[in-house]
Formats: C-alpha cells, sequence, structure tokens
C-alpha cells in the first residue's frame, strides 16, 4: 500500500489533518487503533476557540457545529462566595469560544472521510515506524482482520495523542522532553440537567477547583478537583453533588440544578512538550508532542493549530517544491505551544488546591483573582488567551 502521507491516530489533529490535506489534493491514509464506535463516544474537550471554529467553518464541516454549538461571550470566575465575570468578547474586539464537544468534531470529521470516500483504517494493532530518517518511510501495522500490512509513505504524521508510538519512535537522544506533573486531577461527570448558569463557571475554593460547563440545553459537564490516584468507587453520586454545592457555593442565592449523573471519569494533569516536533520524515501533532493541563481548555485548540500551519507545509511541497514551510514547522508550532503551556500552567496554578499550600499561597491566589477579576489588564490577558491568540 503507498500514500502520502500516513497518519497514524484519528483523533482531532489526525482527522483534521486529513480533512486538510484532501482539499490541497493531498492522499492519505488514517490508521487508528480503536473503532469508530469508541472515538466517537469519547468524552473529552467542550471548548473551541474563535480561530478553531474559523478552521472548521473554512474547510466546509462546520455546519452542525454552528447549528448545535453555543456560542459563549463571557466566563465565570467564583472565589470568595462570589461571582466575576470576565467580558470576554468586550475585551477582545468580539472574540468569543464555541461549546461543542469533541466527540461530535470527530464525528464531524470521520462523516466528511468517508463521505469523501478516503480509508480510515480502524481496529489497528501492532503499529511500527520504520526508515523515518529516509526517503521513503514505513508504516507496519495489522489491520482489524489480523493481516500484517506495510504502507509506503513521503511523510508520515504522528497524531496518536500522548500515549501514541510516534514520539518514543524518535531517538531518545534526538529529542528533548519538558515535564511538569500536578498533585491533582479532574473528577468529570455528565449529567441530565438543565444548565445553572449561561456562561461557565471556574470556582477557586478551600476544598479545591471545580468547573460548571455544559454540552447542551438538557446535558451539563462538571468537573471538581479529585486525587489524580482516586478511584472512582470513592465518588459515589451524593459525594460529587456534596462537593460540587460546597464548592460552588455564592452568598446571592444561587443554586446548581441537579440530576442523573450518566458518566464519571478521573483524568491526571500534566503540562508536557517534546522538542523539536519533527525527526526526519516524522511530524507530530496535538497531544502526541505536548499535553496541557484542561483549565485553560487548549488541548484540542493546539491540535488544530498544529495541523493547520502542517497541511500547508505539505500544500508547500508538493505544489511549489518547497521545503522551507516544512523545515519551520517545529518552531513555528512550539511558540504557540509555550503560549498555550504558560497560559494553562496559570490558570491551572491560579485556580486549584496543592497538597502543600500554605495559608500565604491561598491569600496569594486570591490577590490573584481579585486582579483579574479588576484590572481591565490583567483580565485582558486572560480573555485574549482563553479566546485563543490569532491562528498564523
Ligand atoms: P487524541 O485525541 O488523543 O487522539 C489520538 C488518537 O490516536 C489513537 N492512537 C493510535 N492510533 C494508531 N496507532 C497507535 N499506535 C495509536 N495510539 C493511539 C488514539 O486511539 C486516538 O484516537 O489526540 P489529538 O488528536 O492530538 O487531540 C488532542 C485532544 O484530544 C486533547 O488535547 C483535548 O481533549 C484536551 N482537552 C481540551 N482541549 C480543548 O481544547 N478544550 C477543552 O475544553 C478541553 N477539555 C481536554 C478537556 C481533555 C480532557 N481529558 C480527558 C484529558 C477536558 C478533559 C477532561
Ligand atoms: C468541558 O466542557 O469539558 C471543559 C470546559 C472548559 C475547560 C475544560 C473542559 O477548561
Amino acid at each position: 500500500m503507498k500514500t502520502q502521507i500516513g497518519i497514524v491516530g484519528a483523533g482531532p489533529a489526525g482527522l483534521l489533518l486529513a480533512h486538510l490535506l484532501r482539499l490541497e489534493g493531498i492522499e492519505s491514509v488514517v490508521l487508528e487503533t480503536r473503532t469508530r464506535e469508541d472515538i466517537e463516544a469519547t468524552i473529552r474537550a467542550g471548548v473551541l476557540e474563535q480561530g478553531t471554529v474559523n478552521v472548521l467553518n473554512e474547510s466546509g464541516v462546520g455546519e452542525r457545529m454552528m447549528r448545535e454549538g453555543f456560542v459563549h461571550h463571557g466566563i465565570t470566575l467564583r472565589f470568595g462566595g462570589r461571582s466575576k465575570r470576565i467580558d470576554l468578547a468586550g475585551l477582545t474586539s468580539g472574540r468569543s469560544i464555541m461549546v461543542y464537544a469533541q466527540h461530535e468534531v470527530i464525528k464531524d470529521l470521520v462523516t466528511a472521510r468517508l463521505d469523501a470516500g478516503a480509508p480510515i483504517e480502524f481496529g489497528v494493532r501492532d503499529v511500527t515506524l520504520q526508515d523515518l530518517d529516509k526517503e521513503a518511510p514505513r508504516i507496519r501495522f495489522r489491520d482489524a482482520r489480523g493481516e500484517l500490512r506495510e504502507l509506503n509513505c513521503d511523510f508520515v504524521a504522528g497524531c496518536d495523542g500522548f500515549h501514541g508510538v510516534s514520539r518514543p519512535s524518535i531517538p531518545s537522544r534526538r529529542r528533548s522532553e519538558f515535564v511538569r506533573t500536578y498533585p491533582f486531577g479532574w473528577l468529570g461527570v455528565l449529567v441530565e440537567a438543565p444548565p445553572s448558569t449561561e456562561e461557565l463557571i471556574y470556582a477557586h475554593h478551600e476544598r479545591g477547583f471545580a468547573l460548571v460547563s455544559t454540552r447542551s440545553p438538557q446535558i451539563q459537564r462538571l468537573y471538581v478537583q479529585c486525587d489524580p490516584e482516586d478511584r472512582l468507587e470513592n465518588w459515589p453520586d451524593e459525594r460529587v453533588w456534596e462537593e460540587l454545592r460546597a464548592r460552588l457555593a455564592t452568598d446571592d442565592g444561587w443554586v446548581l440544578k441537579e440530576g442523573p449523573i450518566f458518566q464519571k471519569g478521573i483524568v491526571a494533569m500534566r503540562s508536557f512538550v517534546v522538542e523539536p516536533m519533527q525527526y526526519g520524515r516524522l511530524y507530530l501533532a496535538g497531544d502526541a508532542a505536548h499535553i496541557v493541563p484542561p483549565t485553560g481548555a487548549k488541548g484540542l485548540n493546539l491540535a488544530v493549530a498544529d495541523v493547520r500551519v502542517l497541511s500547508r507545509a505539505f500544500a508547500a511541497h508538493y505544489r511549489e517544491g518547497r521545503g522551507d514551510l516544512l523545515a519551520q514547522y517545529s518552531s513555528m508550532a512550539l511558540r504557540r505551544v509555550w503560549r498555550a503551556e504558560h497560559f494553562s500552567w496559570w490558570m491551572t496554578s491560579m485556580l486549584h488546591r496543592f497538597h502543600d499550600d500554605t495559608p500565604f499561597h491561598h491569600r496569594l491566589q486570591l490577590a490573584e483573582l481579585d486582579y483579574v477579576t479588576s484590572s481591565r489588564a490583567k483580565a485582558t490577558t486572560l480573555a485574549e488567551n482563553y479566546v485563543g491568540l490569532p491562528l498564523d
């Protein structure tokens, strides 16, 4: 089997890259270890930056998002029992965010690709990348029927997430990794209930962070900070509600609307970057190259920004024989990545309880929250990062 770009992973990075390349007339094959049903049902991100929304619309896969997604013009920071709104649109000349679930983006991209008759190999196993530093790299894998196959490509795009095979295929002497793990995770739940708020609430509390997000007028997405090693058995529904009620309590009579919890999961929090995001003919994109803690809602958006730059670089290579954009891919992508790393780390540090917290540290967090919600300059810093800096 032969193709121009072999894409490992059918997450947002791999699927959008395949889609953007197809629009440029560049052929690709997407390999994915999981099934279509599984990738379309995995609950992850919810917040799309304006730039991400534009990329999806301009490439023709934004129609359902525009119909079913929700545009938000602000967010609320809640601390000390009070709520303060950050006017995202007012502080950024009208930019906003879209609340539309990641698995809905995945469904739209899978449909677009399959409708165009382009291949996605689901259920592959034993993926290995060969000859990445040679003219003709190859991807070996076992397909869903168990047959050994080989894909010859001009380039390989490693879009297989944090636990994929692409990044470890770069010899360790040729990559530098930057890591921070946080001493907490998020317990996330999906709830059948009407929204308690029109905009997302990020809450700082002595018992730990809490977040109120949404999926639809009927389904809400709520998170509480927890021990990353904690087990779901320790979080019966009543305990989830008790923590949410306590951490979100205000002195103005606001009430959290409750309902049946139908999905629960715990995610660990880390910051991670690999440099460079390229080796030979392998280009990494999305979580394969970098992870941010979800507090800044940046992970999926970074994946989109990466593949936009990468698809343009491949287009310049095939159309004009130019290699300069491919050569610059890693440094261009990393500039945005490190900005988002800093923002996500800052939001996380400001809003969470750390195990070694002292009263001094707690007061510093409150001072920072007070400043962010009262200084136009600081609020603008939050707003322009949250809605996303303009794409290159
Ligand atoms: P993904 O989504 O992990 O996709 C990688 C795909 O590769 C497959 N794979 C392989 N395929 C072939 N061969 C192999 N050897 C393979 N190994 C793995 C996997 O099965 C998978 O399908 O990475 P990608 O495409 O880079 O996308 C990144 C995003 O998924 C991620 O950054 C976001 O979900 C992060 N994130 C958020 N991002 C936002 O922009 N806004 C948010 O509001 C937001 N909230 C979140 C989040 C992530 C969360 N979790 C669960 C970590 C909230 C949460 C709770
Ligand atoms: C979500 O809706 O899942 C969500 C929203 C905002 C975040 C992270 C996750 O910062």
